[in-house]
């Protein structure tokens, strides 16, 4: 049985879809983030970053497995149920490559673009215009790596997992996918398996309030070291 600690955002969704496409026996634990339930001592046991999405796998050999950062815990998966690795042997480097590229480079621009756009206060026009241009480029990044295939690699695997759910909420950015039709399609094309679907269903009441924000949310917005001390 693995324990899945989840919170219904884009990070959170990335292991939901391989739980829910390997069909493994899971155990869902809900954190709310805006509570501060990610900084507590028995969580950040098992991630000392402090963030969702972590696992706790009880059917390890010599014990628990805790696994920490959604690209570890994506191989993690694919490789204890033998599917959504890299097609073929000699695909593992661009397994690797797309998955650190999502994690280093996608993941990062738009989860600061979500916060600029979504929870900070009125006025930031530089870092808005930073951030969406930054999170444009790795859209179009995709694009150019879909030209002539369906999927990142030459099957759906978990570099389409773990990329699809920043692009799945382009629009609450203020960005048109229509001027990149390859990425457009291929989120068509994941969206509509079930797995997909029931993954970012999940919870989808415990999503952030649209009310949260920097000034009335201390906890998640106005992060600094001594959350973690
Ligand atoms: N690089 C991490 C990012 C994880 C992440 O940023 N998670 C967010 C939710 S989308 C979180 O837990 N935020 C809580 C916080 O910042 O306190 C991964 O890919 O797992």
């Amino acid at each position: 049985m693995i324990d899945f600690y989840f919170s219904p955002t884009p990070n959170g969704w990335k292991v939901a879809i391989m739980l829910a496409e390997s069909g493994m026996d899971h155990n869902t634990v809900l954190l709310s983030l805006t509570q501060g339930d990610q900084l507590s001592p028995q969580f950040r046991k098992i991630n000392p970053n402090a963030k969702i999405p972590a696992i706790v796998d009880h059917s390890g050999r010599n014990g628990p497995v805790s696994v920490f950062e959604s690209g570890a815990i994506l191989l993690y998966l694919a490789e204890k149920c033998g599917r959504f690795g890299a097609p073929t042997g000699a695909e593992q480097k661009e397994l690797l490559e797309w998955l650190f590229w999502q994690v280093g480079n996608q993941g990062p621009m738009a989860g600061q673009l979500s916060h600029f756009v979504n929870y900070a206060p009125p006025g930031q026009d530089y870092a808005l215009k930073r951030y969406k241009g930054e999170y444009e480029r790795t859209v179009a990044v995709l694009e150019a790596r879909l030209s002539g295939r369906d999927y990142v690699l030459s099957d759906y695997s978990i570099a389409d997992m773990i990329s699809f759910p920043w692009v799945f909420i382009a629009k609450n950015f203020g960005v048109d996918l229509q001027a990149f039709p390859r990425v457009a399609s291929w989120r068509a094309r994941i969206k509509e398996r079930p797995a997909v679907r029931a993954a970012i269903s999940l919870y989808k009441e415990a999503q952030f309030s649209k009310t949260a924000n920097a000034e009335n949310n201390s906890i998640l917005f106005n992060q600094s070291g001594t959350h973690l001390i």
